[in-house]
Parts: structure tokens; sequence; C-alpha cells
């Protein structure tokens, strides 16, 4: 949807009062029992990221092509800037169905969701290249059906680049320099084993949290993307950005399952397809998103260390992917993601 999806997305916002109030005399004229099977719902979306963030501007983009789809009958009203609460929270709440949809990191779920742990491993995947072969074939496709038995639809992945580490007090240029270092980490098992492996000690802690966590002091670094480095602001106290790049975890946009049989089996194709097509749209603005936070983090001053030896950082994590392929439920995909060339 490159250039359609643009358009849609600008024209969207004026037209989807129009749509609604067409579907609603629509509805009027067709009389109640001609509309009961299909009917108008506005679906509540969680993303913790700010309003302009990639992953925000996907899902404005989907509720344009389900409005467009559906005649305005169904629409996806977005939530952003932990408006419903930090990821912990929202994931528990569509687990339960008080929220409907939520776009959430899979490092973030992989407690909840062990399948999801197998994307955020450390260094599993070769490049973004190959995540993007993984996640939009089969196997994307088969991790999605396998939310199902942890209550949950998984509709699409959406990007997230790589992951590096960033501190405050000194520079990271080599793996030892990481150690007695506190690191925040997301909420996540496999994410604290990470950071012990690699040396330093982890500290969970919800994403809006970090920020003042690095300002006091509490951590000593974390580690996160660019354009979240920039947006949420960890750029202010973090000084040293360096490009370990130690693993890939895509985001993850899932529904609960009471919204999902509130769906009609028409109506849920027009929800896969519009996820998968927001995912494309929101992959050229993430490519762009990336470049330019890299370049106003050194704009700002900070130390951008990309020139290091990503080895030893490798080879310190080995363990976790061997444990993991060693667990009869995750070897056959995790060798099947390794094979994709
Ligand atoms: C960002 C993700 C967000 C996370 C956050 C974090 O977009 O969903 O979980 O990192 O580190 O990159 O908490």
């Amino acid at each position: 949807m490159s250039t359609g999806g643009m358009g849609l997305l600008r024209a969207g916002r004026r037209a989807g009062a129009s749509l609604a109030l067409g579907a609603a005399i629509a509805a009027a004229a067709l009389g109640a029992a001609a509309i009961a099977p299909a009917q108008a719902r506005e679906f509540r979306a969680a993303d913790i990221q700010e309003e302009t963030y990639p992953t925000v501007q996907a899902l404005r983009a989907m509720d344009q092509l389900v409005a467009e789809r559906t005649g305005g009958r169904h629409r996806i009203r977005v939530f952003h800037s932990r408006q419903l609460g930090e990821e912990s929270q929202t994931i528990e709440q569509t687990r339960v169905g008080a929220i409907d949809m939520n776009r959430i990191n899979v490092g973030a779920m992989g407690n909840m969701a062990p399948i999801l742990n197998v994307l955020a491993l450390p260094f599993l995947f070769r490049s973004v290249d190959h995540l993007y072969k993984v996640v939009d074939g089969p196997i994307g496709d088969e991790i999605l059906g396998a939310l199902e038995s942890d209550g949950l639809i998984g509709l699409t992945f959406y990007d997230s680049g790589a992951r590096s580490i960033y501190t405050t007090t000194r520079p990271v240029n080599v793996i030892d320099d990481l150690s007695g270092l506190r690191l925040r980490v997301q909420q996540s098992d496999l994410m604290d084993r990470m950071v012990k492996a690699l040396g330093a000690e982890p500290v969970g802690l919800a994403y809006g949290q970090v920020l003042t966590a690095l300002q006091t002091k509490l951590v000593d670094g974390a580690e996160n993307n660019f354009p979240s480095f920039i947006s949420a602001g960890h750029y202010k106290a973090a000084r040293y950005y360096t490009v370990t790049q130690h693993t890939m975890s895509p985001e993850v946009l899932i529904m609960s399952q009471r919204a999902w049989a509130d769906l009609s089996s028409e109506d849920r194709m027009i929800f896969r397809e519009a996820a998968r097509k927001s995912s494309q749209y929101m992959r050229e603005q993430w490519l762009d998103r990336e470049r330019r936070s890299e370049q106003q983090a050194i704009e700002a001053g900070v130390n951008v260390i990309s020139k290091i030896n990503r080895k030893p950082f490798e080879d310190a994590t080995k363990p976790m992917r061997d444990a993991m392929r060693a667990d009869p439920r995750y070897r056959s995909l995790i060798e099947r993601i390794e094979a994709v060339r």
C-alpha cells in the first residue's frame, strides 16, 4: 500500500465520520434484522509509544482500512503513550478482554507467551532481511497462530529494528565494560538472563520509568532501538550508545479472544488483511524513522559507538540459544528459522 496507504491515511480521518454516518443511514434503511450479524463496534487498541511513532501510525492506517472495508461498521480507536497503562498491565487486560487490541514488543510478552521468546533470542537473526523472511513467511504465521493457546489472537508483526545498549556512566567498547553495570530490561525472564549472560545486572522496569531511572542513576543504562532511544528521551541521560544489535525482537499486534468472537468470519479476514497491510505501510516509515533517529542522536552529541566486535557478545549468549534449542517445544522452530536464507 505504498502510495495508496499514505493517501488513505491522510484522507481517512476526514472520511471516518461520514463513513460511520453512511453506515448508520444504510443500517436504518435496511432495518435492524438485516444488520444483526454485523454489529458496529469500536475496538480499543493500546500502544505505549507516542503518537508519531510508526507503530501508532500503523494502527491508525489499519483503522482506516478496516473502516473502508466494513463501510464504517468497525473502527479501531488507538490509545497511545501508555494511556491504557504499561505493557505488563495491558497484556493482561488484553488476555481477559478488557482491551481489544494491543501492539506489544515480543520481548515484553515472552513471560506470558513463551513462544515469542524465540523471536527475542539474542543474535538469532543474521540480518534484518533474515528477520523479514521469517516473520513475513509461513513461520511468522505459525507463531501468530500459536498464540491462541496463550489465549490471544496474533494478527501481524511490526518492525522494531535491532536493540542496542546505551549507558550514562561510561562507554561500552568491549563486553568486559558491561561488568557491574545495572541495565534496565523489559519485564522478561529472557531479557534478565540475557543481561546476566553479558556480565551486567538486569533491572526490570516498565518503559515509562526508564528515563527517570537513567536520570536518577537507579540504572547505569538500558537497551533499545534508535527510535525509542530518541522518542522516549533516553538520549538526554544516556550519552553513550553502543551498536551491539544484540536482539531484533519485533513488535506483535494481538487481539483479545473476546473481541475476535465478536467478528464474523468475513470481518476476521478484513482485520487480518488490514493488519498485514498496515505492517507493510509501517515498514516504509520505520526505515526512515530509524535513520532519522540515529542522526538525531548524533546531532544531540550522543557518542555512537558503532565499530565494535560483536562476536564476544554473540558467544556469551550462545548458551541461551542452545538451551532453547534443547527444548523440544522450540527445537524445530529455531532450526527452521536458522535455515531460512
Ligand atoms: C520499544 C517497544 C516497546 C517496548 C519498549 C521497552 O516498541 O513496545 O516494550 O521498547 O523497552 O522498542 O519497554
